[in-house]
C-alpha cells in the first residue's frame, strides 16, 4: 500500500475511536504486518499531537487463552500512554470506549535500558499487578492480525497496582473479579512460559526500551466484557492486586456516542 492509503487507515483508525463508532474488520486492505506497524505509529503520532505521552510498551497475544480467544497466533506489540492511565482504586469512565473488555496483566517498570539480546531480568526495577481495558475499534472485535497490530493492539487503558522488586515470577496464580466473582483465573507461566519471556519479547520487538518504561506483559487469561457499575479486580499472588471501578451508565439521553455503541451480549 501506498503511505498516503496507510495515513487514511490510521485516520480511520483514530476517527472510529474519537466518536466511539467502529469500522468493520476486513475494511483495511491491510495484509501486511510490516505496513501494519506504520499504521500503529501513523495513529499513535496522532495521539502524541494531541497531547498523549507515551508511557510505555504493550504485548498481545502471549498467552495460549488469549490467541485461542482472539483467533490469532502471533505475538503484537503496541503504546501505551498517560491518558490511558487508571489511577489504582480509583473510577473509570466507559464513555466514549465502543465495547470494553478487561483482562489481567502483569506490568513490569524499567530501572535501566533494555536492548534487543540483553537480561531482561537485570533491567527490571519493579513488578506488579495490572488490568487492562481493551476496546477493538474493529466491529465485534473482528479483525485480522495485521487489523488488530494497525489498531495499537487494542489498547484504550492501563491500571497498575503496588510495585515490588522482582522475585521468582513463575507459576504465580492471576484471578480477574468482577463484582467480587471469579471471572478468570490463570497462572503468569500461561505468558509465553514465564513473563521475563514477554519482557526478552519486547525488548526483541522495540530495539531499545528505555529506563522508567512501563511494559505489559500480555494477558494471562482472555478477557471478558467489562460493563457500567462494576468493580473490577486482579490479584497476582505474591504481588497483590489492583483495582478500579466502572462508573454507572448515566442516566436519561445516553447521547450520540453512546447510541453508536454496540456493547457485548446485547441484542
Ligand atoms: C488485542 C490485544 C491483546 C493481550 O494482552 O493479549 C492483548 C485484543 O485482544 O483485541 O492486549
Ligand atoms: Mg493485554
Amino acid at each position: 500500500m501506498r503511505a498516503t492509503d496507510l495515513e487514511a487507515v490510521a485516520a480511520r483508525l483514530d476517527e472510529a475511536a474519537r466518536h466511539a463508532r467502529p469500522i468493520a474488520g476486513g475494511s483495511t486492505g491491510l495484509t501486511d504486518t510490516g505496513e501494519a506497524y506504520a499504521v500503529q505509529e501513523a495513529l499513535v503520532a496522532r495521539m502524541t499531537a494531541r497531547g498523549d505521552r507515551i508511557t510505555g510498551f504493550k504485548l498481545g497475544f502471549t498467552s495460549l487463552a488469549k490467541m485461542r480467544q482472539m483467533g490469532v497466533s502471533d505475538l503484537i506489540h503496541g503504546r501505551i500512554t498517560d491518558r490511558m492511565r487508571i489511577a489504582d482504586g480509583g473510577r473509570y469512565d466507559l464513555g466514549g470506549l465502543i465495547h470494553p473488555r478487561v483482562e489481567p496483566e502483569i506490568a513490569f517498570l524499567l530501572g535501566d535500558t533494555l536492548r534487543p539480546g540483553g537480561d531482561p531480568a537485570a533491567a527490571v526495577a519493579a513488578v506488579a499487578p495490572a488490568l487492562e481495558v481493551i476496546d477493538s475499534r474493529y466491529d465485534g472485535f473482528v479483525f485480522s492480525l495485521p487489523e488488530v497490530i494497525a489498531d495499537n493492539t487494542s489498547a484504550a487503558g492501563y491500571a497498575v497496582g503496588p510495585w515490588s522488586a522482582p522475585g521468582d515470577l513463575a507459576g504465580l496464580g492471576v484471578l480477574l473479579e468482577l463484582d467480587g466473582r471469579l471471572a478468570q483465573a490463570g497462572s503468569t507461566s500461561a505468558i509465553l512460559g514465564h513473563p521475563l519471556r514477554a519482557l526478552a519479547a519486547a525488548a526483541r520487538l522495540a530495539g531499545e526500551l528505555p529506563a522508567g518504561t512501563v511494559i505489559l506483559a500480555g494477558a494471562a487469561t482472555a478477557a471478558v466484557p467489562l460493563p457500567p457499575g462494576t468493580h473490577v479486580r486482579a490479584t497476582v499472588a505474591t504481588l497483590g492486586s489492583v483495582q478500579f471501578g466502572t462508573e454507572e451508565e448515566p442516566a436519561g439521553d445516553p447521547g450520540p456516542r453512546r447510541a453508536d455503541r454496540t456493547p457485548e451480549g446485547s441484542s
